[in-house]
């Protein structure tokens, strides 16, 4: 595996100050495919080294989902409603995404509100991984974590769906209710089987796939957004679906944005053992092994490239080490300059309430817990500037 070497890497962790916390992470090269070669230009990064990285996170992380010839999806839409949003005119939509094959049928909803405007709109997706109040089609309760209301002002869609339609967070029911009770292994081999953070994933990619027949919708403007849970999945789909045009990580954490190799906060083996259903079995490999992975996570994010990604993490959320996100944020860099989309000088701040947006990166540090609240919804909304 090659390693990073760039000087400007070392250029921004001595202006940040974090230089000595990266230098001995023996962090792999984004830009070093396997076999020790470099690579600096879009053609190589596209052709070489992407698809040797999607293919590591779906071995050795995350699994691998199935394959397009073995279900059938199929969009019912089960309701469509004109609400007053306080002195917001909406349509409510609720759509079933059926799934078929040839092990039966099931569906999982997804609930959209659409402001009222002529042209379609561009739209946030968000994987649900909290209670279905949060939810709520009525609007009679409303959440921080769902603002709708804020998201409709600024003239975008707001979708989402609960996780657990989609795959059970319990690693007992995950195989047994939901979509992947209607596949039997996806992979080649069992141990690189979707884990449930890739189902999640692959229901945002479903969805997506009714937003490109939707004409209230565009499709060419979609962002994924997760919490924690929920922004694993939000990373690994934007990573593995180009549809999304932007990907929210929102306090993500462990196999989210974080740096395994820092083993600060939340660990492999932690998550691991606590949530042995979320990963392809192969990741129990790098339990306290996490220098053996053939990846890190800013290699994730270089994933996007060129698309926007935003990385936000809580400045009292340790157990999803912000300052570990915060390094693969800025390690994804050199990808984006492939692009000109990326930060050429790093951020010196790394200090809660600044945001830092560069290219099509976006970073914030948000004082207080580890959450999702209207104050990221609406650095996301201005970051996405459609
Ligand atoms: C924690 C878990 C984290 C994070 C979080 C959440 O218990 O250790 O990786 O995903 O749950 O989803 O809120």
């Amino acid at each position: 595996m090659h390693k990073i070497t760039l000087t400007y890497i070392t250029g921004i962790m001595l202006m940040t100050g974090l230089h000595t916390m990266t230098e001995a992470l023996n962090l792999p090269d984004p830009l070093g495919l396997e076999n020790g070669t470099s690579i600096s230009t879009q053609e190589q990064w596209e052709t070489l080294r992407r698809s040797e990285l999607l293919t590591l996170f779906a071995d050795e992380i995350y699994g691998h989902a199935p394959a397009p010839s073995k279900y059938i999806t199929t969009f019912k839409i089960v309701d469509t409603k004109e609400m007053m949003l306080g002195d917001i005119t909406a349509t409510r939509k609720r759509v079933n995404i059926y799934l078929e094959t040839e092990r039966g049928e099931t569906y999982f909803e997804v609930l959209i509100f659409l402001p009222a405007q002529a042209e379609p709109s561009p739209c946030f997706l968000l994987i649900c991984n909290r209670d279905q109040e949060h939810l709520d089609p009525t609007r009679m309760i409303k959440s921080d974590f769902w603002p709708v209301e804020t998201i409709l002002k600024q003239g975008y869609a707001a979708a989402a769906f609960m996780n657990r339609e989609v795959a059970p967070d319990d690693p007992d029911l995950t195989w047994r209710y939901g979509m992947k009770r209607l596949f039997k292994q996806t992979a080649q081999s069992e141990a690189s089987s979707w884990g449930t953070i890739a189902a999640w994933s692959w229901g945002a990619s479903r969805a997506m796939d009714y937003f490109e027949t939707d004409p209230d919708i565009d499709a060419s403007k979609v962002a994924i957004v997760g919490h924690s849970r929920g922004g694993k999945a939000a990373l690994w789909a934007g990573a593995s679906d180009e549809r999304f045009a932007m990907v929210v990580s929102n306090n993500s954490g462990c196999s989210g944005a974080a740096l395994a190799r820092r083993k600060s906060g939340e660990r492999v083996k932690d998550i691991n053992d606590r949530f042995p259903h979320w990963f392809a079995d192969n990741y129990k490999k790098y339990n306290d092994a996490e220098d053996d992975l053939p990846v890190d996570q800013h290699t994730l994010l270089a994933l996007i490239a060129p698309r926007k990604v935003y990385v936000a993490s809580a400045s009292d959320d340790a157990w999803a080490d912000p300052q570990g996100e915060y390094l693969a944020w800025q390690m994804a860099a050199p990808v984006y300059q492939l692009y000109d989309k990326g930060l050429g000088i790093a951020p010196k701040n790394f200090e809660p309430g600044i945001q830092h947006w560069i290219g099509n990166m976006g970073y914030h540090l948000r004082p207080g817990k580890h959450n999702l609240m209207v104050y990221d919804w609406k650095r996301y909304l201005k970051f996405a500037g459609w």
